[in-house]
């Protein structure tokens, strides 16, 4: 087992990694911006380093500055988190050719899942539902209106080095094709420096739904049952659950041992996950693969009760799973509520400052992973998650008792700041997400209503 890590991350993931750490009694060395300098969550941390001014391709996406604080400060192996460099296949190289271990898959399995049309031919050859589209990329716009007009419209032109959303186009009939197609094309192109793209069937108002596995160092994997994060705004989720309100167990069990055949295909070691796409008649379809721990990973830990970031470490460190599909069972309910310093009010605008007043929920079935504190400025230059509420119940039902009961507790006050927690008690009141019955265009309808 390693004896020292470095977090590349900041905030609640980085005071995640650094608690899992030190529950297997390893130091963990922290990097922190000039604007995260003073943050108490530091203090947990056995050394911080600075790696540099506040703007992250300064500091938290900085390689040379990461590689040379890891070396300053002695470390076997550097932990992610989830953003920044976490799914650079790059950094990957760099960490595996200076000898220090990188927590997460290797650069080639982060480079072949990256390509969102290769892991789908990935996919379709484990014998996993994909979406009807093109075989992998298309050539050019000709052979791809062909495809579209086969499989029928409503169709979805998508970047293959996509994700997040971006360069993704819906065409609802073929009069918009072309225009549609040029656009994927173009955004593709500016955000990723690739135009590469594939069609698919539209699905229409599916939900997200989600598979956590965990891929021990001999590349044997289990799946942790699922996450429906279909609670989310312009890709943004707010509200992920486990098990997802529209599975049954055998829905589920589908899921989860597609998801396997997947990984092992793909040859994934650690932790991951498997995105697909769940339709109002309960087909799924792999979209693609998250080599990273996920912000929602929590959910998947409470009803499993897993520890995900300390099997991140070891497996790593060449550990082996220790226990079988057969021994993991889901318990209970869990959901995680997203509280971020932005208003809803005003199309959810950051709204960051000093935390004046703060107190956190706890008590039963109830756990906040956050690293803020009273006092602490909230920096404006980063992701404006500040932390998470994670319940958990015996059912769903109990589950939205508790959350409703802490997210009432909750005091989060300052000149300035505003956050997610007036919206999540407006959402708990609603008949449909009590009932469930939420897909990807659930948060959107109900804020325009
Ligand atoms: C789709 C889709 C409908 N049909 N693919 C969006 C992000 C990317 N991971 C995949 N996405 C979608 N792919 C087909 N064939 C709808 C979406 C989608 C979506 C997916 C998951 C969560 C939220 C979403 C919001 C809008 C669209």
């Amino acid at each position: 087992m390693f004896k020292r890590i470095l977090v590349a991350n900041r905030g609640e993931i980085a005071l995640r990694v650094i608690r899992a750490a030190h529950d297997l009694g390893i130091e963990a060395v922290a990097v922190y911006s000039e604007a995260d300098r003073g943050a108490p969550y530091l203090e947990i941390a056995d050394e911080a380093i600075c790696i540099g001014p506040a703007a992250s391709a300064q500091s938290y996406l900085n390689i040379p500055g990461i590689i040379a604080a890891a070396e300053i400060a002695d470390v076997e192996a550097i932990h992610p988190g989830y953003g920044f460099l976490a799914e650079n296949a790059h950094f990957a190289e760099v960490c595996h050719s200076c000898g220090i271990k990188f927590i997460g898959p290797s650069a080639e399995v982060i480079d072949s899942c990256g390509d969102k049309s290769k892991a789908k031919t990935t996919a379709a050859h484990a014998g996993v539902p994909v979406v009807p589209g093109s075989d992998g990329a298309v050539a050019d716009i000709e052979e791809a209106a062909k495809i579209a007009q086969l499989i029928g419209y409503p169709v979805i032109i998508k970047a293959a080095a996509g994700g997040g959303g971006r360069g993704m186009r819906m065409a609802k009939d073929a009069s918009v094709f072309h225009n549609c197609f040029r656009q994927a094309q173009q955004e593709a192109a500016a955000a990723f420096g690739d135009d590469t793209v594939y069609v698919e069937k539209f699905v229409v108002n599916p939900r997200h739904v989600e598979v956590q596995i965990l891929a021990g160092a001999d590349g044997e994997v289990v799946y942790l049952g699922e996450r429906d994060c279909s609670i989310q705004r312009r890709h943004q989720k707010l509200i992920e659950e486990s098990p997802s309100p529209a599975t049954t167990p055998d829905i589920s069990k589908r899921l989860g041992e597609a998801a396997v055949a997947f990984a092992k295909a793909a040859g994934y070691v650690n932790a991951g996950t498997v995105e697909f796409l769940l339709d109002a008649n309960g087909d799924f379809f792999f979209i693609e693969l998250n080599a990273r721990i996920q912000v929602e990973h929590c959910v998947s830990e409470m009803v499993s009760g897993i520890d995900l970031v300390k099997w991140q470490i070891m497996i790593a460190a060449g550990a082996n799973l220790d226990f079988k599909q057969s021994d993991v069972q889901i318990r209970g309910h869990a959901i995680e509520f997203r509280i971020n310093a932005e208003n809803p009010a005003r199309n959810f605008a950051p709204a960051p400052g000093r935390i004046e007043k703060l107190f956190l929920p706890g008590g039963r079935g109830v756990r906040v992973d956050s690293h803020i504190a009273a006092g602490y400025t909230i920096p404006r230059h980063y992701d404006s998650m500040i932390a998470k509420l994670i319940v958990h119940g015996e059912d769903r039902a109990e589950a939205l008792r508790i959350a409703r009961r802490a997210l009432r507790e909750i005091k989060i006050e300052g000149p300035g700041l505003a956050t997610t927690v007036p919206l999540h008690l407006q959402l708990l009141d609603q008949p449909e997400f009590q009932r469930g019955e939420i897909d990807t265009g659930y948060l959107e309808r109900f804020l325009d209503s």
